[in-house]
């Protein structure tokens, strides 16, 4: 990581780093989908290609979670969410059933690691045909409902630092101890910015504990409001709990980008 000799909070919070999903194109590698979208009844085959700095499809990639490619397709107005695993055939080419819920405007993030390299998310836009219907951002929540459990959030987002999220999972009242793994750990979080969809996939600590809590580290880039999605997994299937948090300074003394009042 560079930054700059005179770096203080302000720099760290506002460096260079672009958060992730915001480009189609980043280091030479270019997000090439191939097919689109569709809505409704039975998936159909997405396929898209991962262009790099030759100008070829990519080929060689480091497993990172369990697999080699995550694939996330959210909506734009951030009501809808899938992560998916495309398989990928020996050309290159990454493919994947996916069905969209409903017509509009959706993004489509490729987070991977090219052999040898950083890992990148790179986001492209995908349109689903239709009459589009646009829902408004969800309201500020800490807990949400998705089938029979309901799902906590414990702790703020802050801006340009990092903090913690604990989520505790119930099923019918009762809270969830024998969670099950995926993809390597009891919970996997992504966080989508409202307004621009900036992506941050938040890894939990290293726990032994199968729930009921999760624990999550994460860095929120800036102030606003943002979707959270956590992925759990119990008595054999994935499901995603959705969140809607604001990332604002937790009190007056926290490192403010203009003022800092302890020194
Ligand atoms: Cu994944």
């Amino acid at each position: 990581m560079t930054v700059g000799e005179h770096a203080g909070h302000e720099a760290r919070a506002n460096s260079g780093t672009v958060p992730g999903g915001l480009q189609v194109s980043q280091d030479g590698y270019t997000l090439n989908p191939i097919t689109s979208i569709t809505t409704g009844g039975a998936p159909a085959e997405f396929r898209f290609t991962v262009i790099g700095p030759d100008g070829t499809p990519v080929t060689d990639y480091q497993v990172a979670h369990d697999k080699k490619m995550h694939f996330i397709v959210a909506s734009r107005d951030l009501t809808s969410f899938q992560h998916v695993h495309p398989s990928m055939a020996p050309d290159g080419t990454w493919a994947v059933g996916l069905s969209v819920p409903k017509a509009g405007s959706y993004r489509a993030f490729a987070d991977f690691v090219p052999k040898g390299k950083q890992k990148l998310t790179l986001g492209v836009d995908l349109q689903a045909a239709g009459d589009y219907r646009p829902e408004p951002l969800p309201h500020v929540s800490r807990t949400a409902a998705v089938d029979d459990y309901t799902v906590n959030l414990a702790g703020n987002l802050v801006p340009g630092q990092a903090s913690k999220l604990v989520l505790t999972v119930s099923k019918d009242g009762e809270p969830v101890d024998d969670l099950e793994p995926y993809l390597g750990a009891y919970g996997h979080l992504v966080a989508l910015r409202a307004g621009d969809l900036a992506y941050l996939h938040v890894h939990p600590e290293e726990s032994d504990e199968a729930g009921p809590e999760i624990t999550f580290v994460a860095e929120a880039p800036s102030r606003g409001d943002y979707r959270l999605f956590l992925d759990f997994k119990h008595e054999g299937k994935v499901r995603t709990a959705s969140f809607t948090a604001t990332a604002t300074l937790s009190d007056g003394h926290a490192p403010s980008a203009t003022h800092d009042h302890t020194h």
